[in-house]
């Protein structure tokens, strides 16, 4: 049961998560936020990663006593192998995602797209062009068919390396080749990860951990990448939008519906089917005023991204929008949808539809999304929703008064718009901003929430550190949410919280100092910019020298780990604000603190303190900035005359 004596605002940040988790105390409902209390005592073997249960003549666990399981592996095997399998399912949770939209990609090119269509064009020929297909001169049908075969070859070619590779600096490309680890197939990749880590194949420990970078390559310049390039022809790529987050964006008389997850394929379908005329009739009959479509997750930031659709809230608010009485239906497909959901809507009118048949849930009403007839299948959905509003029971109801305005929609073509121009479309004026130091470097803040840690509280303190000291921060997945809720998402912060020069910069420009870049697959635009950044030039030829810094504050999904494996061995430097379960191998942990220096000129750092997190990041910046020679804050001054003669002037 709930815990009576647990304090609320010491778990969330935000008042509407404050104000709903008294109200699940209140009723008596179980959260994420009670249920890690029963977990507190946790197992330290599976935290220093030495718990080892690939065979059955374990499970076994290293000990100064027993330092060897019972086939002889090591502290150093075992925590390597783990963390190779954790780095293998977040790769694949990626890499799935980007696979089922590459084959709508086919389906759309071959006219089997149904409901689908190839929304940007242009995109789809920017990927033809960047991948060396032919566009010049054929249909777009034509195109996006052979862009199709090239980007399912990623997935399952056997010898060749990926193809995507190619779109990095060549100094990564080198040192991926040097260091071996320029992945095959994703899905090669992934299937070599298990056979290596079962009993008795792969042993060292260094042997691992380079195939988990392999493996977080494979995801981040493969199976994201190729997930993110395919939404945009499919669904548009983002431009600036605006719309507004958090629990309050419920509307009380309206009919709330929720998608939560990850693919963009249902939500897009849901976000056309909830304007149409005769389905919002068919609400207002059911006695609403109208339909509010919301997002909670990933879902949400591809739909706000491309929509401008609400987000109700991040990871662990999931639980809270349906304690709040006032949702008809929440909609999940797959990835950071928590098993307990109907648990929680069994004490309300919510319902919770399942809608792919890999993901199921007890106690969820299962409706496998048809595809072939989405607009059909999104309408079914919706009036499903509205017949619910009326079993609504308003005494049961909380709409916390609690929301924010921002601007999401951040692509790399949006951004390089912003700064030059529809006709001189460029990143010089980012990079000429980084040289002269009114900006002191970029970080980008990503990943999920974790309840061991007080909602989006290290977030929004290192964001606000972060953009005070002149650094663009730009956000993805449920940070990017966090900063919504704390009203950085609007350009109006930059003049209340940003270091002069930064501000200088997003008012001259009109963007906000925090940007939001999209989902967790679009971790990969973030790559992107850095990419654009190198080629704009003036600033060094490797990922390794920009002043720039990954950070995973609150991070819990093993999609974290790839992702802050593939900005290592990107060059990206990567600082978690809560540890990996390796520190019972101290080889494995020099090899991802410190080795991965001398091998890809970034590693691993973790800082559990967001204040001492900013300084450490405000140091790595400033130690690339020494090495590029651009490490000279620029200040106007005034010039005396001693100046002035030397200027000549
Ligand atoms: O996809 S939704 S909890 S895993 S950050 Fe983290 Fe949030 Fe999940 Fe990344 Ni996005």
């Amino acid at each position: 049961m709930a815990n009576e004596t647990m304090v609320p605002a010491d778990r969330a940040w935000d008042q509407a998560s404050v104000r709903i988790l008294e109200k699940s105390l209140t009723d008596g409902i179980d959260t994420v936020f009670t249920r890690i209390d029963t977990q507190r005592n946790q197992c330290g073997f599976g935290k220093s990663g030495v718990c080892c249960k690939i065979c059955h003549m374990g499970p076994c666990r290293i000990t100064p006593k027993a330092p060897r399981g019972v086939c002889g592996a090591d502290a150093d095997t075992i925590a390597a192998r783990n963390f190779l399998r954790e780095v293998s399912g977040g790769t694949s949770a990626h890499s799935d995602h980007g696979r089922h939209l590459v084959l709508k990609l086919k389906k759309v090119a071959e006219s089997g797209g149904g409901d689908y269509a190839i929304k940007d064009e242009a995109a789809l020929r920017r990927a033809a062009i960047a991948y060396g297909v032919k566009e010049e001169g054929r249909t777009a049908s034509e195109v996006a068919s052979e862009l199709a075969d090239v980007f399912i070859e990623e997935f399952s070619s056997q010898e060749e390396t990926l193809k995507t590779l190619a779109l990095a600096p060549e100094k990564q490309q080198a040192r991926w080749k040097k260091t071996g680890v320029e992945p095959y197939g994703i899905d090669r990749m992934v299937v070599e990860a298990m056979h290596r880590t079962t009993m008795g194949v792969d042993h060292d420990y260094r042997n691992l951990l380079l195939h988990a970078f392999r493996t977080a390559l494979a995801d981040g310049w493969g199976g994201s990448r190729v997930a993110s390039i395919t939404s945009d022809i499919l669904f548009g790529t983002p431009n600036p939008i605006r719309s507004e987050v958090n629990l309050g964006i419920l509307g009380e008389k309206t009919v709330n519906i929720l998608v939560h997850g990850h693919e963009p394929a249902l939500s897009e379908m849901l976000a056309v089917a909830a304007q149409d005329p005769e389905i919002v009739q068919y609400a207002k009959d059911a006695g609403a005023e109208g339909i509010t479509l919301a997002g909670i997750c990933c879902t949400a930031n591809e739909v706000l991204m491309r929509h401008g659709i609400p987000v109700a809230g991040n990871f662990l608010q999931q639980e809270l929008a349906v304690v709040t009485g006032a949702v008809e239906m929440l909609i999940v497909d797959v990835q950071c949808c928590m098993p307990s959901l109907p648990e929680v809507a069994a004490a309300y009118h919510t319902e919770i539809v399942s809608t792919t048949d890999m993901a199921k849930t007890v106690g969820a009403k299962h409706q496998a999304f048809d595809e072939d007839n989405a607009l059909d299948s999104a309408r079914a959905l919706i009036r499903r929703a509205a017949d619910n509003y009326k079993r609504r029971d308003p005494a049961k109801v909380l709409i916390p008064d609690v929301k924010k305005p921002l601007v999401a929609g951040f692509s790399v073509e949006a951004i390089k718009y912003m700064l030059g121009g529809k006709y001189r479309g460029s990143f010089r004026p980012l990079n000429d901003a980084i040289i002269s130091g009114r900006i002191r470097g970029v970080v980008g803040i990503v990943g999920c929430n974790n309840p061991k840690q007080k909602l989006d509280a290290y977030m929004n303190i290192l964001a606000r550190e972060l953009v005070a000291h002149d650094v663009l921060v730009l956000k993805t997945g449920c940070a990017a949410i966090a900063s919504g809720k704390e009203g950085m998402l609007s350009p109006e912060a930059a003049l209340e919280k940003a270091g002069p020069g930064l501000r200088e910069v997003c008012e001259a420009v009109g963007m906000p100092p925090v940007l939001h870049l999209g989902s967790c697959v679009d971790n990969v635009r973030i790559l992107e910019a850095a990419t654009e950044i190198i080629f704009e030039g003036g600033l060094g030829d490797d990922m390794a020298a920009l002043p720039a810094v990954g950070v995973a504050p609150e991070w819990m999904s093993e999609k974290a780990i790839a992702i802050g494996c593939y900005f290592v061995a990107s060059g990206v430097d990567v600082v978690l604000g809560n540890p990996f379960y390796i520190s019972g191998s101290a080889k494995v942990t020099n090899f991802l603190n410190e080795e991965t220096k001398e091998l890809f000129g970034a590693s691993f750092y973790v800082e559990e303190d967001p204040m001492k997190a900013s300084e450490t990041i405000i140091a790595l910046l400033d130690a690339k900035r020494e090495k590029l020679g651009i490490n000279k804050k620029s200040e106007r001054k005034l010039l005396d005359m001693k100046d002035r003669r030397a200027h000549g002037v």
